[in-house]
């Protein structure tokens, strides 16, 4: 929304403190997870459909390319964080390690560790190939010339790697994507240090 020049109001949900499985919230996102959107009378959950939904109705700037086959490739991407990493490394799945399997925190550190590598070791190889391509961006962002919704899910996803210390040595072409994506302000102000009632 940042990066589209959307004005919204922010609602923050406290992970920690459980607050995503409170009534209220529930009713509006049956599964207890953030995030939600709410525009109009219209509630949408799951992130991949909100992006897909944003750039459809507020088409400037596209968060796709307008080619077929990149505009796979960006799923494709998005896909890899946000179905393949990131709900293996989710808050609750890393309790459920700890509480139901009785897992400490070192189990739980590799278990986190472990799924990174694993995709970011894909991922860093299919940045390679992309940034061999005339469409690379000299690899500022995943693809093309400009930020796409792989950008937009592997950059929190950064951040969660290097909140738990992962190494991210092997993998240059997200490091340097990273860095020129947090030059942008929308994605600074995106930044979970940027939230209003951040703990
Ligand atoms: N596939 C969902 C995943 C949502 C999700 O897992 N969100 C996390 C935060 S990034 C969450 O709400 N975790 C709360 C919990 O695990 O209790 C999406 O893309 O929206």
């Amino acid at each position: 929304m940042n990066l589209k020049g959307i004005v919204y109001e922010p609602r923050f949900v406290h992970l920690a403190r459980g607050e995503q499985h409170e009534a209220a919230y529930r009713a509006l996102n049956p599964q207890g997870l953030v995030p939600t959107l709410v525009d109009g009378n219209r509630v949408l959950t799951q992130s991949l459909a909100m992006l897909e939904y944003l750039d459809e109705v507020f088409p400037t700037p596209p968060l796709l390319p307008p080619e077929p086959g990149l505009r796979a490739r960006a799923r494709a991407i998005a896909g890899l964080v946000a179905c393949d990493i990131h709900p293996l490394n989710n808050l609750r799945v890393l309790r459920f390690l700890e509480q139901e399997l009785g897992q400490g925190p070192e189990a739980r550190g590799r278990w986190y560790r472990h799924w990174i590598q694993e995709g970011f070791d894909a991922l860093e190889t299919m940045l390679g190939e992309t940034m061999l391509g005339a469409d690379a961006g000299a690899g500022a962002y995943c693809l093309g010339q400009g930020p796409t919704i792989a950008d937009v899910c592997l950059i929190p996803q950064v951040y969660n790697a290097r909140r738990f210390s992962c190494d991210l040595g092997d993998f240059p072409h997200i490091q340097a994507i990273e860095a020129h994506c947090l030059t942008i302000p929308a994605f600074r102000q995106a930044a979970p240090e940027a939230q209003a009632d951040a703990e």
